[in-house]
């Protein structure tokens, strides 16, 4: 391409200080460096990890900094001695890497590469140098991908190359809401044929949380949230019951616990709330009951240690659980061959420069995802 090897300006979204909306600037990017990737995004999901980066409440950001990590591109052009991927190809930026060769991504039961860059500061890529400026200040990466940007630059092991049928406008929620619900439900809980469910938080990625549990083959699976308006779609994906717990005199895990007998089998924490973490861990059966962690939180919560002592697992999971360079394009084709269909979670199509609008139809609980156009 006739941009490889140059700098490129291009407009993104920056975050420049915590609790301010964003901001579109035009950016400068980098060339690619050895092992890396320039991505043309062509489009991004909005996910409240993203308001999480916005707000200053997401853990290891550097201001200013381009967030986004739910995108889908077209690599524009690589680095030195790039063998994965090549101009022209579609693909998918990777919030978690898969670097292939640490003891993490050689265990079949571990998803979480010691590449990963929520372990140290991630602001930058691996050289510790950033590929972004704008008016002459550096700005830093999120998760080392940063798809509210036109072009972005990866390394090559955060980059899934997808089927060239696949249509980036909707396949970018495979970049984290549905793989990462879908996932938990498939392989981090391993939902069994005939179990019931709870799913606190029916966002883009509690949503697709139900869609796993129903293709395991969940019998019951019970939704919650404090905004009724989530419940038609729930259903439409597979929810048996859904429960607001705002309408109850008494804490949620007990009206789950009676109205499944001793507790549900599978417990989903879909929210990033403390309350919602203590009371999906509650509402999963003493003895066998397993609770997922999904949510991303600031603080600390405590516990009564009886909850696990009595049997609990208690678990949590980042991007689904799935090695994500291998996993992603399986996943593409498998939605390709139409065996499940997140584009039901697409809610609003808005144009790039309409960002902050974006976000505030997520604060407000009108969205489930918002897919930004390039
Ligand atoms: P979104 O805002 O779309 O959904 C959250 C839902 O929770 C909304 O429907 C709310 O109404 C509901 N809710 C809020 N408070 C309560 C409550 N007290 N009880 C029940 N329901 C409530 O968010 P999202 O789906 O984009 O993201 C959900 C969480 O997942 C969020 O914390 C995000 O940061 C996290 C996440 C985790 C990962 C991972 O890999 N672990 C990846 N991406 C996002
Ligand atoms: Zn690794
Ligand atoms: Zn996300």
């Amino acid at each position: 391409m006739a941009t490889a090897g140059k700098v490129i300006r291009c407009r993104a979204a920056v975050a420049w200080a915590p609790g301010k909306p964003l901001s579109i600037e035009e950016v400068e990017v980098a060339p690619p460096k050895a092992g890396e990737v320039r991505i043309k995004i062509v489009a991004t999901g909005i996910c409240l990890s993203d308001d999480h980066v916005i707000k200053g409440s997401m853990p290891n950001v550097e201001f200013p900094v381009i967030p986004g990590h739910e995108g889908a591109g077209i690599v524009e052009s690589t680095g030195e001695g790039v063998t994965a991927v090549k101009p022209g190809d579609k693909v998918i930026p990777l919030a978690i890497p898969q670097c292939g060769e640490c003891s993490f991504c050689r265990n079949p039961e571990s998803n979480f590469c010691q590449k990963f860059h929520f372990c140290e500061p991630q602001h930058l890529l691996p050289d510790k140098t950033s590929r972004f400026s704008c008016k002459g200040k550096q700005i830093n990466h999120f998760v080392w991908i940063s798809t509210f940007a036109e072009y972005t630059v990866v390394p090559e092991y955060a980059v899934a190359k997808i089927d060239a049928a696949a249509p980036l406008d909707k396949v970018c929620l495979f970049g984290c809401g549905f793989s990462t619900g879908y996932g938990a439900a498939i392989n981090a809980a391993k939902v069994k044929p005939g179990s019931t469910c709870a799913v606190f938080g029916l966002g883009g990625v509690g949503l697709s949380v139900v869609m796993g549990c129903k293709a395991a083959g969940a019998s019951r699976i019970i939704a919650v949230d404090i905004n009724r308006d989530k419940f038609a779609k729930a259903k439409q994906l597979g929810a048996t019951d859904c429960i607001n717990p705002r309408d109850f005199q008494k804490p949620i895990q007990e009206v789950l616990t009676e109205m499944t007998g001793q507790g549900v089998d599978y417990s989903f924490e879909v929210v990033g709330h403390p309350d919602t973490m203590i009371a999906s861990l509650a509402s999963c059966n003493m003895n066998t009951g397993v609770c997922v962690m999904i949510g991303v939180l600031d603080s600390k919560i405590s516990i009564d240690p009886m909850l696990l002592v009595t049997g609990r697992t208690w678990k949590g999971t980042t991007f689904g659980g799935w090695k994500p360079r291998e996993s992603i394009p399986k996943l593409v084709s498998s939605y390709l061959e139409k065996k499940f269909d997140p584009d039901l979670l697409i809610t609003h199509t808005l144009p790039f420069a309409k960002v902050n609008e974006g976000f505030e139809l997520l604060r407000a609980g009108k969205s489930i995802r918002t897919v930004l156009l390039f």
